[in-house]
């Protein structure tokens, strides 16, 4: 009997697929459209680690699932190519990023051509073709007419090691998320994307969305909208005032002292002769420490006098004014008026610099607002607060905006934590950035007959320290004149960030070759907003965010028919090594796809251990054996088909048994495939196998056999698609497995059930038959009901003209 083989099968197949466009998603098509969409891999010189094959595998098994549910399925795949890693790994290679990424895309594609995805790959792109950012840069371009996107002098954080701006979103725990490295703050003048006049509609959007809570809730807590007041304070010999932002306004007559950020512009000000010293010197110490440092709420409080004073609206109190670097100036207004009484910082900073302390609840005693106070505002009274104390703070809060509002020193004000996208790179592999600085006519977007603005090749781009893009020396690239007045003009050399590229990526895999539009409105019609997007959970704030901001900006624009990009999104869990740490080159604890494959387990084996791991969304360490385990199953289903294709029974018949078991196995692998729980899924074929083995003892009868294991390999084909494909056609099958029809239930045949049915004559019920065997014939049952004697009594031997049957049902006699 012949063996095994996973590398023949597979690659016989994955040619065959290749050739036949298997895969191929049809542009208005008949059947229901479904995408499944997957967050396309960074080109790096690693290739494809297990963590893209756990993602890939498991979104190609619900791919699968669906095209054979008769789903006009999308599975697309491309290469976001731009960014910082591909050009440190050229750097380091000394070649261009353009001939690392053509190299480390070739090395992708082959290891993705081993794995054996249902992936249309006629549509696939890498997001540094210029055919590809053309578009990049012309939806660029509609964010500037539309007054979204602009040029601004910001303090940003800057990575010293990478020297390049980067945006908030990428800064994790003060460090630059690809590096590793201290982030340095620093004032450029930079492209900004203003995000944050969508931060309502992000946030409203994703009531409609079917995203886990997990996910949804941190972009809401990224996005953090905060609903307080403004109010503005009057300094002492000064005509500027201070405004703070609060959303404690209640707290006001508490108030014993004012803070304002190192950086906020009034600080230098404000700040009086003798202080002066003391003051200089706090700034500088504070310009070394993260926001998260200084926000640490453990770290001990520390400040300055500033020597000025600011005067209460309420109360006339003269207030000091401090400067404190647990203020932040990213944040509101970049200051705050300090209630000791209420708020722990303000509390032990007060302590700390000796500072008066007020309570306002009628407790006399510190109680914490945000904790305490803000939940149950019904529950405490208010005290040492003039004309309202004793009303309860629910009662007093809307009075005492009011009064700020009549004194014009106080507003509702709403405030996010979001900041709009530091859009700007100082980095050669990007996009460039599509505008000509004219002396006359100042910014102006290139012409969209002239994009794409080539990024030239250039043998020496390392990145410069001086603040600004390798290209701003390339004076080819530089110089060209203005598309208004033709004048000699220069061309903006910062480049977009590698989140640009992603953040349209899914609608070009409607319409990849166009070169008119980014893709051409029937087909955005058609396909519509992304069915299922499965990715990783540290794009949550990052790219799911920017993708959702700018796909509401392309609708807005009328460009695109749907107001979300993903109807729902699941994240799935990272692979650890084997010893529960994560998978690191300086560990050697990597475990590469392409050994698994090189080693003769085969795609199938590889793809199945990887889903049958754990819950998809679990984090789990890798585990060798697995893949061994996967194999024997794999080979055990091979023996089995062999056994039966070489078997010439026609006699022993287990067909209530194989009906039992593989109606079972059809109910709870359809469920499990639609709850994404693939792990149960494969279990669960694994134990139809056993029981299939048990049963071929008894006989492997050609006749009743055919149909239950071309069954049995159609719930095996998501899962290992080779395998079931070359199985499928040793039955006797022309077309492929994987565009045959999912089974439908079949009614599980089991000698113990019973079943009753009614009797009807001319329609009225006259008896009921109970206790009945299943699936009784027509002669059977027409037998037993006429000995009934109440069917008896109302035949009364009329003649019957016609006789109706339902099986299992129903028996109405017509006379
Ligand atoms: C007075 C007050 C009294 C406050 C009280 C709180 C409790 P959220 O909800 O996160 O928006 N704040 C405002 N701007 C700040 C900044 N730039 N840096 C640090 N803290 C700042 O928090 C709003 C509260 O955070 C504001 O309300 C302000 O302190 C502080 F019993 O004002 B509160």
């Amino acid at each position: 009997m012949t063996r095994y083989k996973p590398p023949e099968i597979e690659s016989k197949w994955q040619k065959k697929w290749l050739k036949d466009k298997t895969y191929q998603a049809k542009d208005f098509d008949q059947k229901p459209k479904f995408i499944m969409l997957t967050e396309f891999p960074y080109p790096s010189g690693d290739g494809l680690h297990m963590g893209h094959v756990r993602e890939y595998a498991l979104a190609d098994i619900f791919a699968r699932y669906k095209r054979m549910n008769g789903y006009n399925v999308l599975y697309p795949m491309g290469y976001d190519a731009f960014g910082l890693p591909t050009e440190n790994f050229a750097i380091k290679n000394k070649i261009t990023p353009q001939k690392a990424t053509e190299q480390n895309v070739n090395n992708f594609q082959k290891q993705f051509d081993s794995l054996g995805f249902s992936i249309d790959w006629d549509r696939t792109f890498k997001t540094s073709d210029p055919s590809y950012y053309k578009w990049t840069q012309w939806i660029f371009l509609q964010f500037l007419k539309a007054g979204l996107a602009v040029k601004e002098e910001t303090l940003i954080n800057w990575c010293p090691f990478c020297k390049t701006g980067l945006a908030n979103e990428e800064v994790v725990n003060g460090r630059h998320e690809r590096c590793d490295n201290l982030v340095e703050k620093k004032v450029l003048k930079q492209w900004v994307l203003k995000i944050t006049k969508y931060a309502d509609r992000l946030i409203d959007g994703l009531k409609d969305l079917d995203f886990p809570s997990k996910i949804a809730d941190q972009q809401i807590n990224w996005i953090g909208k905060s609903v307080g007041a403004s109010i503005d304070f009057e300094i002492e010999n000064h005509k500027e005032k201070l405004k703070i932002f609060t959303t404690a306004h209640d707290t006001i007559y508490g108030v014993t002292f004012m803070v304002i950020a190192p950086e906020h512009p009034l600080t230098k000000k404000i700040t009086t002769k003798e202080q002066k010293a003391k003051v200089d010197n706090y700034i500088k110490q504070a310009s070394f420490k993260s926001d998260l440092e200084r926000q640490e709420e453990s770290k001990e409080k520390t400040g300055v006098f500033s020597g000025a004073f600011a005067i209460n609206p309420l109360t006339k109190a003269r207030i000091p004014i401090y400067i404190a670097d647990y203020v932040l100036m990213g944040y509101g207004t970049g200051a705050i008026m300090a209630v000791p009484g209420q708020d722990e910082r303000d509390y032990d900073f007060a302590k700390k610099y000796d500072l008066d302390i007020v309570y306002t609840t009628s407790l006399n005693k510190f109680v914490n607002y945000q904790k305490e106070i803000k939940p149950h505002p019904d529950k405490f009274f208010m005290a040492n607060s003039g004309e309202f104390d004793s009303m309860t703070y629910k009662e007093a809060k809307p009075k005492i905006l009011k009064k700020l509002e009549e004194l014009k020193v106080g507003k509702t004000e709403v405030q996010y934590r979001i900041r709009d996208w530091i859009f700007s790179r100082q980095r050669y592999w990007g996009e460039p950035i599509p505008v000509i600085y004219c002396e006359d006519h100042g910014p102006t977007p290139v012409r969209d007959e002239d994009l794409p603005v080539v990024l030239p090749e250039l043998k020496d781009y390392e990145p410069t320290d001086d603040g600004r893009s390798v290209l701003s020396k390339v004076e080819s690239f530089v110089n060209t004149t203005c598309p208004i007045c033709s004048k000699p003009a220069k061309r903006e050399t910062d480049t977009m960030p590698n989140w640009a590229g992603s953040s349209w990526y899914y609608l070009r895999y409607f319409d990849s070759k166009n070169d008119k539009a980014f893709a051409d409105p029937k087909k955005l019609k058609y396909w519509g907003a992304v069915d299922f997007y499965l990715g990783g959970m540290e794009h949550t704030t990052l790219h799911l965010l920017y993708s959702r901001f700018w796909h509401q900006f392309l609708y807005d624009q009328k460009l695109v028919p749907t107001m979300e990009p993903y109807a729902s999104r699941r994240g799935q869990g990272i692979i650890l090594a084997a010893d529960g740490t994560k998978m690191s080159k300086s560990k050697g604890n990597v475990v590469n796809p392409t050994d698994i494959l090189d080693q003769g387990y085969g795609a199938d084996s590889l793809r199945l251990a990887i889903s049958f791991l754990a819950p998809y969304d679990q984090t789990t360490p890798w585990s060798p054996e697995s893949v061994v385990g996967s194999y024997r199953f794999l080979d055990r289903v091979y023996r089995l088909y062999m056994e039966y294709l070489n078997s010439n029974d026609k006699k022993s018949d287990n067909s209530k048994d194989l009906n039992r078991i593989i109606s079972r196995a059809i109910k709870k692998v359809t469920k499990d495939i639609q709850d994404l729980s693939f792990n149960t899924a494969i279990a669960q074929l694994m134990e139809t196998l056993n029981e299939l083995y048990k049963l071929k003892n008894n006989g492997l009868n050609t006749k009743i056999w055919q149909k239950y294991l071309s069954l049995y390999l159609k719930l095996l084909a998501p899962f290992a698609p080779h395998l079931s494909e070359e199985l499928w056609e040793n039955l006797g099958n022309k077309d492929s497995i994987h565009l045959s029809t999912w089974p439908e239930e079949i009614k599980e045949i089991d000698s113990n059930e019973k079943t009753k049915i009614v009797v009807q004559i001319n329609g009225k019920m006259r008896a009921l038959l109970t206790d009945l065997s299943l699936d009784l014939s027509e002669q059977a049952v027409k037998e037993l009901a006429l000995k009934d004697p109440k069917v008896k009594e109302h035949l009364n031997d009329q003649e019957i003209k016609k006789l109706v049957f339902v099986k299992n049902r129903i028996i109405n006699f017509v006379v």
